[in-house]
């Protein structure tokens, strides 16, 4: 289903605000069906946000389970004629909706979009409550993956129960994105999918239309910024050309507007859609990465959806902050580390001209060290598979159209060394390629290259490096020697560009000494330093993504102080020294 958008034939109705929530801390919600009737004993709690840090209860913090989550809604009588849908941008990581005590529909993963059809449920002329079950556990079955351990009485008189999980951020839940309610009409635009191309001057874009219902006739407009319409169709499916053609180029973006009507058999507008559209095209080409054919460095970071009380909840203050941020440094990129993002923030990359490395949640496919195999019948297996192909359907159906999405990483540092990796992601890498045969893909690297087994199924060797910090802890003279040879043993043996997607240091903002110590700014930039040394030498590498943009939120662990420290600004978004020493770097080197 296309981004929630208005129009002359569609309505949205955003449910966002301030829900009825309680926790279900005995399980019995559903054996007691709280569904039927108004939820009892809530409090209130914002949506979209993460229910985690809002409360003063370390117990609603750290819940494992389910939580339910209601409010009441009015359907305009003037959508009577109307198909209705609820949409979820996202629920952190399994959800069941209700309406008015009936089931409505379930969604496993945590990171994207779920929509169900629900005029069967909805009454006009009434109040209707809509209950929401979100569930945050984590097993071999999900990605991200995790794992429940029960930890016997000798423990604690009646035990406990704890969430283990091999990713480093902290397991964030509820519902993270708006809720919202769409009237379309009986004949309605289902689906756009738009591939771009160049010709010398002349831009060409490839669409295709899906139509639920009958239709008529179709009417599709290319328009540009002014509102000209510079090429039309009257077809489902086609080419429209434009001639001295504004590309979509990182930091100059142009976007035109797909227009596209659809008419019934009197000639009545049924349903019309407005689709950005930014033309350009993207290759990996030898050493190189191409964007509009031009050589692109990817200059930036890997993020998180992260901020202080919101946890991972869509706030558009820290979207468009984050982005100033980014345009202040000189980045022109960024990777959606360790899940796909909101909606409404690749738009806003779309319209601000950022390049955007699309990952789905496959992270923590790794046991880290523990002898038992993580790609095994007892973890990671067929149905981890499954699931992580649907990710993958539902991330490529809904980012397809962005022009910022130029690769999908398929995975973040999984256990690439071993066997049972390779036919896992072969099946996965033949998915994508079938999905979307226009973008490169890539996964991300932990390994070192002659251990690594599947590097050659993707089409960018994407590593992530921290020499001086897990290994050398402290040596900084080491890194150049070290990372070095690193490199171009990758280059050497899979002669494909090569991605530094993560370097980084923890760094505890206003911690300072001379000669500099690990967790001190000086560390952090003196770190950089080395690296970028070795970067600039040499010719295959692509682009340089410092791990973190700003501090998160992780588990509770003993490397961990109150989060991951790694961030180039606080969690607050404020500069730590090495903001400074990336500005002038990345604003002094040409934007390719
Ligand atoms: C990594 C992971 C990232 C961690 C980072 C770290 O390799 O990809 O999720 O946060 O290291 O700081 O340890």
């Amino acid at each position: 289903m296309l981004y929630p958008r208005e129009s002359e034939t569609r309505e949205v109705k955003d449910l966002s605000g301030v829900w009825e929530f309680r926790v279900d801390k005995d399980n019995e919600g559903y054996e007691k069906q709280w569904f039927k009737k108004p939820l009892k004993d809530t409090i209130p709690m914002p949506v979209p946000a993460s229910y985690n840090d809002i409360t003063q209860d370390s117990a609603i913090r750290d819940h494992i389970g389910n939580v339910w989550y209601e409010r009441n809604f009015f359907i305009p009588l003037s959508w009577k004629e109307k198909r209705i849908f609820l949409r979820v941008g996202s629920a952190s990581h399994k959800a069941r909706v209700w309406i008015n005590g009936r089931e409505a529909g379930y969604h496993k993963g945590g990171f994207l979009p779920f929509a169900m059809e629900v005029n069967d449920l909805v009454g006009f002329g009434q109040e209707n409550r809509l209950t929401i079950t979100v569930d945050n556990i984590l097993d071999w079955t999900d990605i991200p993956p995790g794992e429940i351990k029960e930890i016997s009485n000798d423990m604690h008189p009646e035990g406990y129960r704890v969430q283990e999980y091999h990713f480093d951020f902290f397991n964030y839940s509820g519902i993270h994105r708006p809720v919202r309610l769409l009237a379309l009409p009986e004949n309605y635009i289902d689906d756009i999918s738009v591939v771009t191309n160049i010709d010398k001057n002349s831009g060409i874009i490839s669409y295709v239309v899906q139509v639920k219902g009958h239709l008529a006739r179709i009417s599709v407009h290319l328009l540009d910024r002014e509102g000209n319409t510079l090429a039309e169709a009257n077809e489902l499916e086609g080419k429209l050309c434009v001639s001295e053609a504004h590309l979509w180029e990182p930091g100059q973006p142009y976007l035109y507007i797909l227009e596209v009507k659809v008419f019934n058999g009197q000639e009545k507008l049924e349903d019309s859609y407005r689709l950005p559209v930014g033309i350009r095209t993207v290759k990996v080409d030898g050493k190189q990465f191409l964007i509009n054919g031009k050589p692109f460095y990817f200059k930036g970071f890997g993020k998180h959806e992260d901020s202080d009380l919101r946890g991972k909840g869509l706030d558009h203050v820290i979207n468009i902050k984050d982005l100033n941020l980014l345009k202040w440094m000189g980045a022109n990129s960024f990777r959606t580390s360790h899940y796909p993002y909101s909606e409404e923030l690749m738009n806003l990359a779309d319209r601000e001209g950022f390049v955007i490395i699309d990952e789905v949640p496959a992270v923590g496919l790794n046991l880290w060290g523990r002898e038992e195999k993580a790609f095994s019948p007892e973890r990671i297996n067929e149905k981890t598979l499954e699931h992580h192909l649907n990710c993958l359907r539902e991330l490529i159906q809904r980012d397809k159209n962005h022009p910022c999405v130029v690769m999908w990483s398929v995975a973040n540092e999984p256990a690439s060394y071993e066997e049972g990796a390779v036919s896992y992601f072969q099946k996965i890498a033949k998915e994508v390629r079938n999905l979307d045969p226009t973008r490169p893909i890539t996964l991300v690297n932990s390994s070192m290259p002659h251990t690594c087994q599947v590097a050659q199924l993707f089409d960018v060797v994407c590593v992530n490096r921290y020499y001086s910090w897990y290994t050398d802890s402290g040596h900084l003279e080491l890194i150049e020697f070290q990372l070095e040879k690193d490199l171009r043993d990758w280059y050497e043996q899979f002669k494909k560009p090569v991605f530094l997607t993560e370097y980084g240091a923890d760094t505890i903002a206003g911690f300072h000494q001379d000669p500099a110590v690990m967790f001190t700014e000086e560390y952090q930039c003196e770190m950089l330093e080395h690296y970028h040394r070795v970067l600039d030498r040499l010719d295959f590498i692509i682009g340089e993504h410092v791990w973190n943009f700003a501090d998160f939120a992780t588990k509770q662990d003993i490397v961990r102080v109150v989060g991951n420290k790694k961030g180039v600004f606080t969690r607050q978004r404020q500069p730590k020294a090495a903001a400074f020493l990336l500005k002038r770097r990345w604003s002094s080197t040409k934007e390719t």
